[in-house]
């Protein structure tokens, strides 16, 4: 394999150090070509970190499966280590730089014996965009590697990026034993530095995704003066040709990458919209010269979650995954195709389940309990470009002006189906008390509210009281910043069924969030911010019982004022960190619920 270097001194002298530590047999740089690509595809599949599927029915795709105990985030072996433990807030796990230096470098010690250590420089957004920054992984890993290949512009374009400029994230990754116990996922914001090891899990390893896109960039961006976000960014193109573009951020598991593809509906598509998908998961913002908000979507890919996706739920994302996609811990069927549950088409009478073993539908384990054939945390890893809606701005260096920004949870009760905040300051407030209620899907008590401000929680690199000011700062920049909203897809009636029949129909909420947006239509003014007129949702070719759009706008003061008991328990987590506007609002609230 062709080896290359690089002039840039400190890329050079970084890469010796971190190799004379983990002890590589063999150094190889990743230039971003087919050749190359292919041919580590190849050793990948002999060594048995891959396995090749059918390739007349899934051209370029291939399986892997990680072990058992590595399948999704481990949060809790996640760490943002700051000098000072205060500037990472009560929303991160905490270690000194110097013991968290100490106790991973025992790990990463010699452990690339015998093994061959990657290269990977790459950038996160398009290449030489002042929105951009430069990242190099150094991993273990060939999975890491070609999931690196699409999910970042990686190789020499990237590389030569550092010939201008010296400024680089150093992400640091080794899958050493694949040890629950000698797992460490390590951000060091004030060195730009990410070491991870012991993981082979893509949200632990594909360092350029959570970890420099949020947790990294979200500290950078607060001294740069921008917004790192864990948002969508989708256009809506009017008939006239006008597109719109929004960005919104729910908790994972909400239908981010649903909502990014979304169908129109039948009823709407009478008057022409057409969806362009920029981004499913990360947003990077910046107020441009015109004093607007501009967004880019760092990735060039999808690590989209397989068990549920299929032709109703997201047709866009079937078409996307046809071909060039690394599947993870996804059922193996017999023709060399894969399968997950809730995928298109029948059941597989057999096949080879996520952790490798012979599988039947229905099976159960040894107490009684069906065992699934996909890991419910089972992936896909597919370039953009493949997805037949994606925008054709995704190369441009300025990114999309953003209109609108969409907060949202998953309530069965308080939220409506969607609240405009009334002004910015207001809609940060919206952002910082978003909250979900657990599923049945999740492990604990079902109904408790988890509070995941901005969905942030798990990926806001410093302090959060600290960052919900820099979100008010931001709309100080701004000399028309864009509107914020609340959506709640997952309202329920008494008996638990959901309201809004969601998917493609959320396009309806979205036309009045643009029309409000250009002042075309008014609202109604609620304690907690504005409704729609029920005349103002377009509701062609949709049913609905009589009576569900006002119980889906209905504002329950009993139940906010209920709610404003755990905003408060939560905000007090910051002590002095909590911007004083942020308890300006609180108290705002209060009174507005608790007028007449
Ligand atoms: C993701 C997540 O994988 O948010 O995108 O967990
Ligand atoms: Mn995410």
């Amino acid at each position: 394999m062709k080896k290359f270097s690089t002039h840039n001194k400190k890329l050079k002298d970084w890469v010796t150090k971190m190799a004379k530590m983990c002890q590589p047999d063999d150094i190889v740089w990743i230039d971003g070509s087919a050749a190359q690509k292919e041919q580590l595809e190849k050793e990948a599949i002999v060594s048995g970190e891959l396995i090749g599927l059918n390739q007349d029915k899934l051209p370029g795709c291939v399986l892997h499966r990680t072990k058992p105990d590595d399948v999704a985030r481990t949060e809790h072996l996640t760490f943002i280590c700051t000098k000072k433990k205060r500037d990472a807030g009560p929303n991160n796990n905490w270690m000194a730089p110097s013991a968290a230096y100490k106790k991973a470098r025992s790990i990463f010690k010699d452990s690339m014996r015998g093994r061959t250590m990657y290269v990977i420089p790459f950038s996160m957004g398009p290449v030489g965009s002042p929105f951009s920054k430069i990242g190099v992984e150094l991993t273990d890993s060939r999975y890491v590697v070609l999931n690196m290949l699409i999910m970042t512009r990686a190789g020499v374009a990237a590389l030569k990026q550092l010939e201008k400029d010296d400024h680089f994230t150093k992400c640091l990754h080794s899958k050493a034993q694949l040890d629950i116990n000698k797992r460490l996922i390590m951000h060091f914001p004030e060195d730009n530095t990410i070491w991870s090891v012991g993981s082979g899990y893509g949200g632990n390893v594909l360092l350029g995704k959570k970890c420099l896109s949020l947790r990294i960039a979200s500290f950078i961006a607060r001294k740069e003066r921008w917004l790192a976000e864990h948002m969508l960014i989708m256009g809506i193109e009017e008939p006239n040709g006008h597109i719109e573009y929004i960005a919104a951020a729910f908790p994972s598991a909400c239908g981010k990458t649903n909502l990014a593809m979304l169908v129109p509906p039948e009823g709407l598509k009478i008057k022409g919209y057409r969806i362009w998908t920029v981004g499913d998961d990360i947003a990077w913002m910046r107020v441009d010269s015109d004093g607007q908000l501009w967004a880019i979507n760092p990735e060039a890919g999808f690590f989209g979650v397989a068990p549920g996706t299929n032709s109703k739920t997201n047709p866009n994302m079937v078409e996307t995954i046809k071909k060039d996609t690394i599947y993870t811990n996804v059922v193996l069927k017999p023709d060399g195709t894969v399968w997950w549950e809730g995928a298109d088409g029948e059941v597989p009478a057999e096949g080879i389940d996520w952790i490798g073993r012979p599988w039947k539908p229905g099976m159960k384990d040894a107490s009684g309990k069906v065992v699934l054939g996909a890991n419910a945390n089972s992936r896909f890893t597919a370039p953009i470009v493949n997805c037949p809606i994606a925008s054709f701005r995704l190369e441009q260096h300025h990114g999309v002006p953003i209109s609108a920004i969409i907060f949202g949870g998953r309530r069965a009760h308080l939220a409506p189906l969607i609240y405009e905040s009334f002004n910015w300051q207001h809609g940060v407030f919206v952002g910082a008390t978003m909250a979900s209620e657990r599923t049945a899907a999740q492990v604990g008590a079902v109904g408790e509210v988890r509070r995941d401000p901005m969905a942030m929680l798990p990926f806001c690199g410093y302090n959060m009281g600290s960052y919900f000011g820099h979100w008010l700062n931001m709309g100080k920049k701004m000399k028309k910043p864009p509107k914020i909203f609340h959506a709640n897809w997952f309202r329920t009636d008494e008996n638990g069924k959901f309201l809004w029949p969601g998917f493609g129909e959320n396009l309806r909420v979205l036309e009045w969030v643009l029309d409000r947006c250009n002042n075309k239509v008014n609202a109604i003014e609620t304690p907690i911010g504005y409704v729609p007129f029920i005349s103002d949702i377009d509701m062609t070719g949709l049913h609905v019982p009589e009576g569900t759009l006002e119980k889906l706008f209905d504002v329950d003061k009993k139940s906010w004022i209920e709610e404003l008991k755990g905003i408060r328990k939560f905000f007090e987590m910051f002590k002095k960190d909590l911007p004083k506007e942020m308890w300006e609002e609180y108290e705002e609230l209060a009174l507005r619920l608790k007028k007449q």
